[in-house]
């Protein structure tokens, strides 16, 4: 949670494979297979000598920042003693390396995200989940007035149910990126408050495991909203998110939804119809407005009912004028902070649906649309901008001054101008 947006897009993938830390468990090393000629069995040896030296200095390198840092978290008030049994057994992890250092080129189309996310046998987990823990989740809802389906459905999105929740030494994975550099400012606040938690009692360096980056638990709270957040719900003394017994990592996520704002009993969003003449560019979702505002341009529910009034909304159109869309209201927002993804918060909005009963969408997905690689949305920003139509740069993210773009080639050809980036719109423009 509260993760930025470029791990939150990494560990989508990562997620829905089922493995938030054993993502790839193949040894970071790139030395090759035994070579047949003894020649190349000479240049192997001088390679490995040159990759155990390196290594080595990356240790050095290591001890170096963690004597610096050691200081650094003393000042912030961790006793020595602290620092130094959490930092015992601590050593450079080179898969954490090699997973922050991974961007992701394929990305999958939003209806594939959701078929996996909300799939039958995470609704049918969740349920039987549910039905175990109703009385406690009945207690979490009305102490922190958030609805359980909601919880359940973060639980269900973060580690399936608590069955994933990661086997990274939390120290050793913050320590890794903090080491690493290109995140340090983030890593280190994340380790001072893990290593705040350590010194509350709360967990012992062994039990403290998450993913890679340095989520923990049944619903990946990051240390710093754990130390902000996190509930004893069994009063037992501890807030203890990391044991089999989901009950104060669930009463956690509750509380961090209710500070957010989370309204009871409201909707993420509604799938809507939008009217003939609609014009896009107010689908945006910085684009806020009240309910009455949409009603009278025409908005309705997908089933023709006036817009229901859930305070100000905004219009999602995730897959163009071809799929469903929806307006999405003040919880949308809240599950943001939770994990800053369109698609997550779709994803644990509609998993929460279907685990009081709800079914699919009624509109139907774009499937036959591919998904664009990441150098492909470079490629389509390019040659929508030489062709005239400014994307304001060309950084493979798709954003509004990019839909603004499409839709404006959209307009120039005669086409619905709903903005989307789609392979087919590239094959145009790169057809010309
Ligand atoms: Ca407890």
């Amino acid at each position: 949670m509260l993760k930025p947006s470029y791990i939150s897009a990494l560990m989508l993938g990562v997620i829905l494979s089922g493995c938030t830390s054993q993502a790839n468990t193949a040894p970071v090393s790139s030395e090759t297979a035994a070579p047949l000629a003894t020649k190349d069995n000479a240049t192997n040896a001088t390679q490995s000598a040159t990759a155990a030296s390196a290594r080595a200095s990356e240790l050095a390198d290591f001890a170096r920042w963690q004597q610096k840092f050691r200081q650094r978290a003393i000042k912030s008030g961790i006793e020595p003693l602290i620092f130094d049994r959490a930092f015992k057994s601590v050593t450079l992890d080179q898969q954490v390396i090699k997973l922050d250092g991974s961007q992701a080129e394929f990305t999958r189309q939003i209806w594939e995200y959701l078929d996996t996310a909300t799939s039958k046998s995470r609704v049918t987990t969740g349920k039987e989940k549910w039905q175990q823990l109703r009385t406690t989740l009945a207690a979490i809802e009305s102490r922190y007035h958030v609805d359980a389906k909601v919880v359940m459905a973060i639980w269900g999105m973060e580690t399936n149910y608590g069955s994933y929740r990661g086997n990274t030494n939390t120290i050793a994975g913050l320590a890794t990126l903090a080491f690493e550099g290109r995140r340090r400012e983030f890593a280190e606040s994340e380790l001072i408050g893990a290593l705040k938690i350590l010194q509350a009692g709360d967990v012992s360096p062994e039990k403290m495991r998450g993913s890679w980056a340095g989520a923990m638990g049944h619903t990946q709270f990051m240390p710093t909203s754990y130390l902000r957040y996190a509930q004893d719900f069994n009063n037992d003394g501890k807030r203890d998110i990391w044991s089999e017994d989901p009950t104060d990592a669930l009463a956690s996520t509750a509380a961090y939804l209710a500070h957010f704002g989370w309204q009871q009993g409201a909707p993420w969003g509604v799938e809507i119809k939008l009217p003939a003449n609609f014009d896009y560019a107010l689908a945006e979702q910085s684009n806020v407005k009240p309910t009455a505002y949409w009603r009278q341009l025409g908005v309705s529910t997908i089933t023709g009912q006036p817009l229901p009034d859930y305070g100000d909304a905004a219009i999602l159109v995730p897959a163009g004028a071809q799929g469903p869309v929806f307006a999405i209201f003040k919880n949308f927002n809240v599950i943001r902070r939770y994990n800053n993804a369109t698609s997550y918060a779709m994803a644990v909005g509609h998993l929460a649906d279907k685990l009081e009963g709800g079914g699919e969408f009624s509109a139907a997905w774009p499937r036959t649309e591919r998904a664009l690689s990441r150098s492909e949305k470079v490629q389509l920003q390019r040659v929508l901008t030489a062709n005239g139509f400014n994307t304001q740069g060309a950084d493979g993210v798709i954003g509004p001054n990019t839909h603004s773009a499409i839709r404006a080639y959209q307009q120039a050809n005669g086409q619905v101008a709903d903005g989307y980036a789609s392979a087919s719109l590239l094959e145009q423009l790169t057809k010309k």
